[in-house]
Formats: C-alpha cells, structure tokens, sequence
C-alpha cells in the first residue's frame, strides 16, 4: 500500500468516525432535551435522580378514531360522540340515552349556577333546616338535585338514583323504569359557590343486580323492594360509566363510558358540549399536592411524614412540590388530572373515616381517574375495591398521579408498620 492509498483510507475513516458522531448525537439529542424540559416543569433547580427521567418508551401511536379528533373546524358534539358509541356498541344504546339526559341536567344547572347572583339563587335553601349529613343545604343544592333527578327519571332508563340530596336512594315508577342506577352529587363543592368559586357535578352508572319494579300506585315498599335499594351499593369497579361536570370559567363534562377518559367543554354560542381532550391520560407524576392543610396536626403520621417530604423535597424527586387546594373536590381532582400530582381528604381525627362519600365521590371519581391512568387509595385499600354499606359511607381518598400515589403508599405504609410495630411491644410490655 503506498502513502497515497494510505493518506486517502485514513481520510474515509475519519469520515466514518464524523458520520457515527453525528448519529450519536442525534439520537440522544431528544433525551437531553427532555431532561432539560422534565426539570424545568418541576420548577426545580435541581437535577433529578436519573432513574426518575429515564425516557419512558412512546406507545405506538394507533389512529385514533375521527370522531374522537379535536378540530376546530369540525369539532366533535358530545351527541355526535354518543351517536358513533351506539353505532359501534349495539348494546349501547339505553346508555347513550341516559347521558344525554345528564348532558341536559349539566346545561341546566351551569346556567343556573352562572346567574346564580342575579337571581337570588345564592344563600342558603331554608335557614336552620339541614340535610342527612347535618349540612344547611343552599337553595342551588336543591335545584340541582331536582333537575338531575327529572333528567334521569324521564330519560326512562333508570331503575334506582342515589343522590347524596337524598336521605335514602329512589326508586323511579314502572312506567319510566329501566335497568341502570345513578348515584351522584349534584352540586360538589357548593360551600364555594357565593363567592363564584368553581363547583360540579359526579355521577356514576351502575347496571342493576337486582330487579326493581316499583307500580306507581304503591305507597310503602316490601322488602323485595328495599333488596333492590341495595343496588346503589355495588363497589366502584362494576361501575360502567362516570364522569364530572365542572362549572368554573367554562363548562366542561369529563366522561368515561369505560374506553378512556374525554373531556367536552360547553360551546354556549350553540349550546352544544364539544369535544376538547381526547383520551387524557394523567402525568407519571407531578409536582402539585392538594390536601386541605388546616388539618395537619388531625392526621396520622403517615399522612403528616408524607406531606412534610413533599414539602422539604426530600422525596423521591428531591424537588419541593407546590400547594394548590380550591376546597372543590371537582376542581382539585380535575386540576390533578391534568397537571398531575396528589390530591387527598384523609380520615383526621374529627372526620374519623374521612369527609367524602365513598358511593357518589370518592368511587366515581377513582373509576375516572384509573381510565387517564392514575391511582385512587384510602392508604390500605383501592377505592374501586370497596362495597358500600350505606349509601351516605364515608371514606379516606388519596388519588393522583400513579408514581406520586406510590410514594404516598410507602411513606405510609411504614408509619403503619411502625405504629403495629409499638402496639406489639405495648402489648408484650403490659403482659
Ligand atoms: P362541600 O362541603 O363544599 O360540598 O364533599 C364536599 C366538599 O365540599 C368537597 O367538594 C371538598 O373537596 C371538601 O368538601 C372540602 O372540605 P373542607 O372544607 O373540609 O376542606
């Protein structure tokens, strides 16, 4: 090989070796970018752990479906929606009837919350008269509940509706009756409502277990009648639809019918709900908690060590995260959904079993959260999990982000440890 061959074989080579560099490059380029961007939305000097902004794999993306698109051009009506679930689901049908019943109560009420100041809706219903959870009951409490209660009722679908207006659950007359049980609140959050802070509406379906006909002559119920009441008290995870109407700066219903998590917001120039977020799926983790913190000194341990970790940053992210609570359960757990992080009302030593009602907050709320990909616990057990014993039951509520629940879970489950831990030694001390 003469010099000139070799002079010209080692010039190809460092071709090559620029070529390699540059594929190098661009392939970790997207990485050390994400990275940048991962700390910077943490609003946290610090890098984090590598483990915790390892590049998580993208799913394939499969072609979504064109009524599920957003457009502004052709936007997407939730009837329209609803029309294209019945046309690919047969069985469907008594559903999509049901929601557009819901659909209606949910207009209605956004416009009475809306004019709520100037029409003397605002205030309490009848001064010194409460309702089955010893609360005052506002005037708006008591509207919202008639007008969902009528669009069910007609909607002819329903067999039983348990709304936490209700001391005990309804059963609807033969001649409207159908197979599926709503339990809902009508108006969450309606302690913020004179000062036109965000309020809404949870709901959930059931199919009905038991048969229910009720004639609409009978006075008094047997108990065949009362078994069927206990079809509102099925467990989370047999619901088959949910979903939440927030009344704040726009409408919006979020709704699940069981194939992922979609939010339509309400068009009030054609008074039409559209389609805006498409199967939203809830961050890895966030940077926000949402816990009413006057209760601090109230919780556990665990629940205290957690909080404090979030608020030190010594947590797994090593970042402190951010306070952020309205006092509206639909407002706080819409705002998780989509930025992230930890909401949470634990049993404290006022609200022994916690504050919010597991059939018609807490459980639907957790099924919706599962469908964008998050986590819903009372610390010991999944929400989904449970089977109510009475319609009004009250449980602790932790839901969020699936790693930052995960966290939660360890921070707390070592303080139970711990706390069985002493009982143990009290009790062998004592002997
Ligand atoms: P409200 O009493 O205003 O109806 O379940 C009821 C609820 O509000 C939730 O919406 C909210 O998350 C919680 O109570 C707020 O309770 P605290 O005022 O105790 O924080």
């Amino acid at each position: 090989m003469d010099d000139k061959t070799l002079r010209f074989s080692s010039l190809d080579h460092m071709k090559d070796v620029q070529v390699y560099f540059i594929q190098v490059w661009i392939s970790i380029k997207p990485t050390i970018s994400l990275q940048r961007r991962v700390s910077r939305n943490n609003h946290c000097k610090r890098y984090l752990p590598y483990k915790m902004i390892a590049v998580q794999p993208q799913p394939k993306k499969t072609p979504v479906a064109e009524y599920l698109q957003t457009s502004q051009d052709t936007p997407t009506s939730l009837t329209r929606y609803l029309l294209e679930v019945a046309k690919q689901n047969k069985d469907m049908g008594d559903m999509v009837a049901l929601i557009n019943g819901i659909q209606f109560a949910c207009k209605k009420i956004a416009s009475l919350v809306g004019k709520a100041g100037v029409t003397d809706l605002m205030g309490i219903y009848q001064q010194g008269i409460v309702n089955v959870h010893g609360e005052e009951q506002k005037k708006l409490d008591v509207l919202s509940n008639e007008v969902l209660k009528n669009a069910l009722k007609y909607s002819g679908k329903m067999a039983v509706i348990a709304s936490e207006e209700e001391d005990v659950p309804i059963m609807v007359e033969e001649s409207y009756s159908g197979n599926y049980v709503v339990v809902f609140d009508p108006l969450d959050g309606s302690s913020n409502l004179d000062a036109g802070l965000p309020t809404g509406t949870i709901f959930g379906v059931f199919q009905q277990q038991f048969s229910c006909l009720i004639h609409d002559y009978e006075e008094s119920i047997d108990n065949m009648e009362l078994a069927c009441l206990q079809n509102t008290l099925q467990p989370g995870r047999r619901l088959i639809a949910a979903g939440y109407c927030i009344y704040s700066s726009s409408t919006m219903l979020v709704l699940s019918l069981g194939n992922g998590l979609h939010c339509f917001t309400l068009d009030t120039e054609v008074g039409e709900f559209v389609l805006t977020r498409a199967n939203i799926q809830i961050p890895q983790r966030g940077n926000i908690y949402s816990f009413n913190e006057s209760n601090f000194y109230q919780w556990d341990k665990g629940v205290q060590d957690y909080i404090e970790r979030l608020k030190k940053g010594n947590n797994q992210t090593n970042c402190r995260y951010s306070a952020r609570y309205v006092g509206s359960m639909v407002a706080d757990v819409h705002r998780t959904i989509l930025y992230g992080g930890i909401f949470g009302y634990p049993a404290d030593k006022k609200n022994v079993s916690g504050k919010l009602r597991l059939v018609y907050e807490c459980a639907p709320m957790a099924y919706l959260v599962e469908q964008a990909g998050g986590k819903a616990t009372t610390g010991i057990e999944n929400i989904l999990d449970l089977t109510p014993k009475d319609i009004h039951e009250r449980k602790p509520l932790i839901l969020g982000s699936p790693a930052d629940i995960e966290e939660f879970l360890q921070v707390y489950g070592m303080s139970r440890v711990d706390r069985e831990d002493m009982h143990m030694w009290d009790n062998l001390s004592s002997l």
